[in-house]
């Protein structure tokens, strides 16, 4: 079927001057159809639009448009043309050129008018109908595969309703005679051009054109109705897709620079993993014309995410980083200037700043780094290209865009995808249009489409948010440019999500050392006989002498000779700088160098007015006629005193404060959503106090998000990755659900800094705690961030400076689980006044929201106080420590259940509780000021949570360190277990009771060896 697809594709193409072919029935052969000479009769309109019923009622109107028919047939309208026409044509010889009406209208035509009036309306539907499907359904019988042996939809029948051969029409209750009858065409087609009628056969033949080519529009699923028509304007106007010789010139030209960069590559490291683009050389010239056409619409900076397939390609001719920086990449002899551990080549981002030729416009393109896990990198680009808008005040996408490409296999399979799309018409989140391209090689890695998707195509998640997909056969540039042309106008006139679909192949293995053969021979022995899409556009363009061989061969040359060159000059490079691949370079915020202005970190604290302020105003109702919920107000006060205290404080810095909640979050999740209010009685109105702080304050959002952690945190990241003068900070309804996000926190927050220099300080809200809510609303995995930590456990670390903030620096992120609004409070201004930029993990139990003793005066906040590392003991304990004889670490809300058992069992002169605020990294010199206090205390560190969870594998082996082996520390907490938490209440108190019992029962380590 196949086969028989790109042979009807091939006759089709080869039709223009001689005979017209269409599809056969399913499997069968093309079959001839009609001579061209033979089509299409003149159809331009005159007379009045014929009112069908005037046939049956008025014989002598029919008679009168009659007579004017014969006289000359443009006197009427096409549509009265095309029915004297068939009259004339099934009259019996000698009635034909009858000039008196009577005999043949009203013996022949009257009598039956009614029969007749029914034909013509029936055929007219069936034309529509027939029109219709060729729009809904045309892209599945298109040319898209270049190597004709494939299906891009997978699916090798032909729907019945687009087989249009003589024998088929039937179908429609058509046949070989209406062919020739001109048919009204409806206005949801532009086929006709000026023309409002076409004769049957044109009709099948502009539709054939328009959507069975080597473009496959799939549209009709769209439900708006204006888009649709915009859509059908650009495809089905004849003629429409033209391009003058300067542009195929121009085409030609990016497809040599695209071709030759990848051949050069392969001659000089042939074995070298690069994922080249062969096959899929006209990506290069697709990027370039979405971006010339952007530029020339006002769009001045682009945001770019892609696979490796293609992507040193893509950095040398779409972004322009210079030749000998990529090349020297190869060399395996270089070493890396700076700290970190790097990453590999094709993984590397770039920004830059140029003139965009076409348009001698100014445009900034970054390629953001991204990790080798496909398609996690498309809700960062989206982020970041949001906050880009977001600082200019671009409130309609039209100076910065985000351009996404993606491999077949990963757009169809990746959940992030669907994810990634579900944000681009939330208003918090949308970038007002992506465009997505797809390489589109038809095989991922060794898998086929058929075993790798159930959609038909790859880019069938695309159609959730009603984006257009154009598919296109790569091997055609000037369709493939058409597209991207198009695509572009889209995004500027709707602001909507489009994908292009660059239906291609692999010409060589997975990578270098991939051998295709083994999994796909057919396919790989087709690719072989294929010939190179740049020798096919070449021979195309000296054929039509738009270029001359010499020309062609003479560009060839100089591009040959620029690679030439710069591998010569790739040759001095002695040291490879990562530095120079950054994606988002805060220019203002660090030395010339990249380094932090300074290694200090101003004190966190507030004047009591400052304080009173803040609090006065998130706990009103700034706007006048504003009826909030009664319950909602009296938490308004309650946010004053309370956990949120914190984040209101942080946000009156010169930085815009986003919070970002999931959806669903309710009761006991903090208090975020009161930061909104609600107008009960003014659908929609709402008012956000925090922002009605100061006339000249930085802008507060709070705003709720799709369910999605993957994409949403992803999204975060990259707005975080925009500006160092935000504090964006994502929440999660409960600290468990971040591990659907894991591959942001694995492969971007915890290692990102290592591989691709950049600092982030997007800030991670995750409710944790064991509150006996079950296993999957306890924990929020703290000892997955702390393994990921990657301060030394066995080592001191020996700062001359700022202890902390040189601990800091070098960390690669913070955990902190604040047991006091204070240093809640503390720890997000830290966050946001330190001279650079970590991620920081906060673990945020939820039932200290309204414990009574988790509360903080203004003296904790007051001018000149700072956020505690570590709390030491507050009680007699910490006036006599050589009496105590067991100090008890812990961190979080245990140190209320804690506290109060000790009070009730009246130890708090024997035992004393200290609380690590930040787990991560370690405080080691307080932790060692406090164990140097209590000399003759045994040490034991108390968690809530199970032994193989928690902090105890992070905490204890730095202790150990703190007192160099010469003491032990003993664990107090659950057990180990495979579930985070019991969905027992009864189990999850006994389990409380137990370790309570242990952590103040002060022999119970006594004797007991380590
Ligand atoms: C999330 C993820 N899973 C698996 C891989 C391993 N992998 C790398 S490339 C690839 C095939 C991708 O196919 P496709 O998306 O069609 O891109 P192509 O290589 O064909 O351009 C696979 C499975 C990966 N990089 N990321
Ligand atoms: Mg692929």
């Amino acid at each position: 079927m196949s086969q028989f697809r790109a042979l009807a594709g091939v006759l089709r193409g080869g039709c223009a001057g001689g005979g017209q072919w269409l599809r056969g029935s399913r499997g069968g052969p093309a079959r001839r159809w009609v001579d061209s000479r033979r089509g299409c009769s003149s159809t331009s309109s005159a007379g009045a639009a014929p009112v069908l019923s005037a046939v049956a009622s008025s014989s002598s109107y029919v008679e009168e448009m009659y007579f004017a028919w014969l006289e000359d047939h443009k006197n009427v309208h096409e549509s009265w043309d095309a029915f004297f026409r068939n009259i004339q044509a099934s009259s019996p010889s000698g009635e034909a050129g009858e000039r008196r009406p009577s005999a043949l209208l009203q013996g022949r035509v009257l009598s039956h008018s009614p029969d007749m009036a029914q034909k013509v309306v029936e055929d007219h539907l069936a034309v529509h109908t027939l029109i219709r499907a060729y729009q809904i359904r045309g892209h599945h019988v298109a040319q898209l595969d270049p190597l004709g042996i494939l299906e891009a939809d997978l699916d090798s029948f032909v729907p019945s309703d687009l087989i249009t051969t003589i024998d088929k029409l039937g179908f429609y209750g058509l046949d070989e005679s209406d062919l020739d009858r001109s048919f009204q065409l409806p206005p949801t087609t532009f086929i006709g051009g000026e023309n409002t009628t076409l004769p049957l056969r044109e009709i099948i033949r502009r539709l054939e054109t328009s959507y069975c080519g080597h473009i496959g529009v799939e549209f009709m699923f769209i439900n708006n109705v204006d888009q649709c028509q915009w859509i059908r304007q650009k495809f089905e106007t004849p003629g429409i897709m033209q391009f003058t010789s300067a542009e195929k010139r121009t085409l030609l030209a990016r497809l040599i620079r695209s071709t030759r960069f990848e051949d050069f590559l392969a001659r000089k490291w042939s074995s070298e993993k690069r994922f080249g683009l062969e096959g899929c050389e006209v990506l290069i010239p697709a990027l370039k014309t979405i971006i010339d056409k952007s530029s020339s619409a006002g769009i001045d900076s682009v945001i770019m995410g892609m696979p490796h397939r293609g992507r040193l390609n893509v950095l040398a001719n779409v972004i322009r980083k210079d030749l000998d920086q990529i090349f020297c990449q190869f060399d395996p002899k270089l070493e890396a200037a700076d700290e970190g551990s790097g990453d590999v080549k094709y993984h590397l981002g770039m920004y830059h700043e140029r003139i965009n030729r076409e348009t001698d416009k100014n445009i900034t393109l970054s390629l953001m780094a991204n990790p080798s896990h496909l398609e996690a990198v498309d809700p960062v680009v989206q982020g970041k290209a949001k906050a880009e808008q977001f600082y200019r005040g671009d409130t309609q996408g039209k100076k910065v865009m985000s351009i996404l490409m993606h491999g077949d296999a990963a757009f169809a399979g990746q959940g992030v995808v669907y994810e990634t799309f579900h944000l681009s018409e939330l208003p918090s989140y949308t970038t007002h249009g992506t465009i997505h391209v797809v390489v589109n090689n038809q095989i991922g890695f060794t898998t086929d489409p058929r075993v790798a998707r159930s959609s038909p195509y790859p880019t069938d998640v695309a159609r959730v948010v009603n984006a257009p997909i154009f598919h296109v056969n790569a091997d055609d540039p000037e369709a493939v440019m058409y597209v991207c042309r198009v695509a572009a106008e889209w995004r500027t006139t709707f602001n909507k999500d489009v994908v292009i679909d660059l239906v291609c192949y692999r010409r060589f293995g997975h990578n270098e050392m991939d051998e295709p053969m083994f999994t796909q021979p057919l396919m790989y022995k087709q690719i072989r006989r294929q010939e190179h899409v740049l020798k096919k556009y070449s021979d195309k363009l000296i054929a039509e002498g738009v270029v001359t061989l010499q020309e062609f061969e003479e560009e060839v040359a100089k591009y040959d000779k620029i690679c030439e060159e710069a591998y010569t000059s790739s040759k001095d490079e002695k040291i490879l700088h990562i530095r120079h691949w950054l994606d988002s370079p805060w220019p203002d915020f660090f030395t010339a160098e990249g380094e932090p202005k300074s290694m200090s970190c101003v004190p966190t604290g507030l004047e009591e007015e400052v304080l009173q302020h803040i609090g006065q105003t998130a706990s009103s109702v700034p706007l006048e006629d504003f009826k909030i919920h009664p319950v909602g107000a009296s938490r308004l006060a309650e946010l004053v005193n309370a956990w949120l205290f914190a984040p209101i404080n942080s946000c009156w810095a010169s930085c815009w404060l986003r919070i970002r909640r999931e959806e669903g979050t309710f009761h006991g999740a903090p208090l975020h959503r009161h930061h909104v209010l609600h107008d009960q009685e003014v659908d929609k109105r709402i008012c956000v106090p925090m922002n009605h702080l100061w006339d000249n304050q930085a802008p507060y959002t709070v705003c709720n998000s799709s369910l999605s952690e993957y994409g949403v945190l992803g999204f975060e990241l990259g707005f975080a990755m925009a500006n160092p003068n935000a504090l964006i900070l994502w929440e999660a309804q409960f600290g468990d659900f971040h591990n659907t996000a894991q591959c942001i926190i694995d492969q971007f927050i915890s290692s990102g800094q290592a591989k691709w220099v950049r600092n982030n300080g997007i800030v991670l809200l995750l409710p944790h705690g064991m509150e006996g809510m079950g296993p999957e609303h306890s924990s929020a995995r703290p000892e997955r961030f702390l393994q990921m930590s990657k301060d030394d456990p066995d080592h001191f670390p020996e700062y001359s400076g700022d202890f902390e903030v040189q601990q800091l620096y070098d960390c690669n992120w913070i955990v902190v689980n604040c047991s006091t609004p204070a240093n809640y409070c503390h720890v997000l201004r830290r966050q946001i006044l330190l001279p650079f930029r970590k991620p920081l993990i906060i673990f945020t139990p939820k039932s200290l929201l309204r414990h009574p003793d988790a509360r903080s005066s203004f003296d904790d906040l007051a001018k000149g106080t700072k956020f505690k590392r570590l709390i030491p003991d507050q009680g007699p304990a910490n006036q006599t420590p050589d009496q105590v004889k067991r100090v008890i670490f812990c961190t979080g809300k245990v140190y209320y259940e804690l506290a109060k058992e000790r009070k009730q069992q009246n130890l708090e002169r024997e035992i004393a509780i200290i609380r690590l605020e930040q787990i991560s990294p370690f405080p080691f010199d307080q932790v060692r000021a406090e164990v140097e206090k209590y000399t003759s205390a045994e040490l034991v560190w108390c968690q809530e949570e199970h032994k193989n969870m928690g902090y105890y594998d992070y905490v204890r082996p730095r202790f150990l360190t703190v007192v160099a082996n010469k003491k032990p520390v003993w664990y107090v907490g659950r057990d180990p277990a495979a579930a985070p938490a019991t969905g027992n209440k009864s189990t999850h108190l006994n389990e409380l009771r137990r370790f309570m019992d242990t952590a103040f029962n002060l022999s119970a380590f006594q004797g007991k060896d380590l």
